[in-house]
């Protein structure tokens, strides 16, 4: 398997999973021109990373990766099967971090795609993280009484929304302000494959460890 992703995004829940599931895969990082070369762009025709080959074949959507994933490795214990009991809870979650949570960050990190007048970049930015907060309430009221996203089992639903909940701790409200979801990360750093995924990708943790 080889995984197409970049340091810090969402392609980093995908790094995760690939760790947790232990079979020897390969991943490149990309910068934003390689992203958007014509031979990237073959596999991923939106530019955007992350892309998992597997058996030769191309998938994107961190969603698409993220079921495949499971579905292709039962015993790595990483989500519910299809017909298992919580599947449809992985959909119901996978779906609000790829379809909701994600692209209230997009004018955030992106604010000239959304508006030509520097000068509103503040306001946008403010924007978006007031939408960011409202998805991550809706996460932190789900998480209350849960060790996870889907119960007492760790499942790849977490890995998605470890690097998203990350980069909110920059946030005018971080992401520690929410106690069930820095829980959850804190958690998430603490395992090897975290951190294994950090010293590939050259980073560490966004949250503040002595906080
Ligand atoms: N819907 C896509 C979105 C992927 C996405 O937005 N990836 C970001 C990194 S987190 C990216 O590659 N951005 C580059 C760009 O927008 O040009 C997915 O879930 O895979």
């Amino acid at each position: 398997m080889k995984l197409y992703s970049a340091p810090g995004t969402c392609g980093t829940a995908m790094q995760i999973v690939l760790e947790w599931i232990g079979k020897p895969y390969e991943v490149e990082h990309l910068d934003f021109a390689g992203m958007k070369s014509p031979e990237y762009m073959a596999l991923n025709p939106a530019g955007v990373v992350p892309t998992l080959v597997d058996h030769d074949t191309p998938l994107s959507e961190g969603l698409a990766i993220l079921l495949h994933l499971v579905d292709q490795n039962p015993d790595a214990k990483i989500g519910p099967a299809a017909g298992e009991n919580g599947r449809d809870d992985l959909y119901r979650w996978l779906a609000f971090i790829s379809a909701t949570l994600h692209p209230f960050f997009w004018p955030y990190f992106m604010p000239m795609r959304y508006i030509d007048d520097e000068a509103q970049y503040p306001a946008v930015r403010k924007a978006a993280e007031a939408r960011v907060d409202y998805a991550l309430s809706i996460i932190e009221a789900h998480l209350k009484g849960r060790d996870w996203i889907l119960g007492d089992k760790k499942s790849v639903a977490d890995a998605f929304l470890y690097p998203m909940a990350s980069w909110a701790y920059g946030f005018e409200k971080s992401t520690a302000k929410y106690p069930n979801i820095d829980r959850v990360i804190r958690q998430l750093i603490a395992d090897p494959a975290v951190q294994a995924v950090h010293a590939s990708q050259g980073t560490t943790p966004k949250v503040d460890l002595a906080a």
